[in-house]
């Protein structure tokens, strides 16, 4: 059997493709990367080779193309199920907050784009931007009431909550945001995290700049 492949766009911007990037790590699978970098002439061509989706991440086991940050998750999980809390009223909590973030927070994903390359920049930031960050501060506290008690992630050990959270952690250590004490801790805790930091020096040493991701001044 091959080793498998995840297609990803540029590790800078794409926030989508980190996500199960981040919970392939943390399963310990060895796998290939394909970075098809976003915006170009090129892009929609070469990510078709891959799935007719024509957007990135897409993770390919056995000649056998699975598209979608979520279908991903969903599918490793299957042989990893340690990826998704133990307990079935927190596993129900995790997997419903990962589809508010994959369906939802649209303005803070317009307003604030992922950028590896941004830190602390100073920006203005819609109602609606403020309302989504309020709503993720609730849930990462929220989170707390069905930890396991065996680490620093949102449920104890990393699940796939923290994967599709991990975004918006590189978004709130890039932009000066008015953030609560708690959401900071869990942040500075998840930025230490050998793999979001590779993933992160990856991005930023990345030459393309795209100015529809560059937001804030610095
Ligand atoms: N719902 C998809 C969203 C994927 C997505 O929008 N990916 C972006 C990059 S982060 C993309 O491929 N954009 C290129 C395009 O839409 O042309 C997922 O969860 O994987």
């Amino acid at each position: 059997m091959s080793k498998p492949t995840l297609v990803i766009g540029n590790k800078k911007y794409s926030s989508w493709s980190l996500r199960p990037w981040l919970l392939l790590k943390h399963s310990g699978i060895d796998f290939d990367e394909i970075r098809i970098p976003l915006d170009t002439p090129e892009f929609k061509e070469q990510v078709r080779q891959y799935s007719g989706a024509a957007r990135v991440p897409v993770y390919i086991v056995d000649g056998h193309a699975i598209w979608d940050s979520l279908a991903i998750a969903e599918s490793v999980a299957e042989s990893h199920p340690e990826l998704w809390p133990e307990d079935p009223v927190a596993r129900a909590f995790a997997r419903s907050m990962v589809a508010e973030m994959h369906s939802g927070f649209t303005a803070l994903r317009s307003e604030l784009p992922m950028n590896c390359a941004a830190h602390g920049r100073q920006i203005e930031i819609s109602a609606a931007a403020l309302s989504d960050i309020q709503r993720i501060e609730t849930l990462w506290q929220q989170c707390a009431a069905y930890h396991d008690g065996q680490g620093s992630w949102l449920f104890g050990r990393f699940s796939i909550a923290d994967a599709f959270y991990a975004p918006v952690v590189v978004r709130f250590q890039g932009y000066n945001l008015p953030l609560h004490k708690a959401t900071r801790a869990y942040c500075d805790m998840a930025l230490q995290d050998a793999h979001l930091r590779n993933w992160m020096a990856d991005g930023e040493a990345e030459s393309e700049v795209l100015d529809i991701e560059e937001a804030g001044t610095v």
